[in-house]
């Protein structure tokens, strides 16, 4: 392939969404809508820039081995995924939210720790689950699941979960409590390393817009 045209991976949903604005101030638009179409290639106003739609936590995976250029993915999927073979120049401040540990609110989340109770602990987030306990030497079982994290407390599968909360009313709509804020996370533009070297001059444009639109 042409040290022209680029791939860039994105999610469906919000990231797409959020991503939009960016690349409109890079002056590319996608001409059709993920949300409509079943396509997973998508062209763009720029023939030579296409926009591929893979799973949020894949994109990393399609940028490392250089089936995509760039991509944008949550400092979530990075931290689970680990970041070698990726280089991330910008925090592009879209899709924030926060990762926390919640609880059911009659669960005295305070006193297990003060007491070392030994607590199970339902994440997607295992890897940043695992740290958050390690560093506050708190002892878990952690329960691997792949979404709706919110329900393992209700039914007796954890003690507590360890999510992403935004506005936080799917917590409030399942009667958990936010007791910890284990970090902020918003999503980071990521370049696969050889595609930075041999298309720098088409990458740089791009990135400099990036910069620009998401950290005014
Ligand atoms: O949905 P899918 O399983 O395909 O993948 P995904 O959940 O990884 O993708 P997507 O598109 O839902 O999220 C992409 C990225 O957006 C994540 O990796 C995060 O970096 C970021 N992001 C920002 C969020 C949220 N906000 C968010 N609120 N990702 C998920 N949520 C979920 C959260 O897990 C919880 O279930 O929304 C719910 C809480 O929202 P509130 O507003 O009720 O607090
Ligand atoms: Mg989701």
């Amino acid at each position: 392939m042409s040290t022209r045209q680029l791939t860039l991976a994105l999610s469906k949903g919000r990231i797409f969404e959020e991503t939009m604005p960016l690349l409109q101030a890079a002056g590319i638009t996608v001409t059709e809508n993920p949300e409509t179409s079943r396509k997973l290639i998508l062209p763009t106003n720029d023939a030579d820039l296409r926009v591929i739609i893979v799973r949020a936590s894949d994109v990393p995976t399609y940028v490392e081995y250089g089936a995509a250029d760039f991509g944008v993915a949550g400092k979530d999927v990075l931290l689970e995924h680990g970041g070698e073979g990726l280089y991330q120049p910008i925090d592009l401040n879209i899709a924030k939210c926060r990762m926390s540990v919640a609880v059911p609110a009659d669960f005295d989340y305070a006193s297990a720790v003060r007491q070392g109770a030994r607590l199970r602990v339902a994440t997607k987030y295992t890897q940043i689950a695992r740290q958050h306990f390690a560093s506050k030497g708190v002892h878990v079982d952690l329960i691997k699941l792949y979404g709706s994290m919110e329900l393992a407390p209700l039914v007796g599968l954890s003690d507590a979960i360890v999510d992403l909360v935004s506005t936080g009313s799917t917590l409030r709509a399942n009667r958990l409590v936010e007791v910890e804020r284990i970090m902020d996370i918003s999503s980071r533009l990521v370049v696969n390393k050889a595609a930075l070297k041999l298309k720098r001059e088409r990458l740089q444009p791009i990135l400099d817009a990036f910069a620009k639109a998401s950290n005014p």
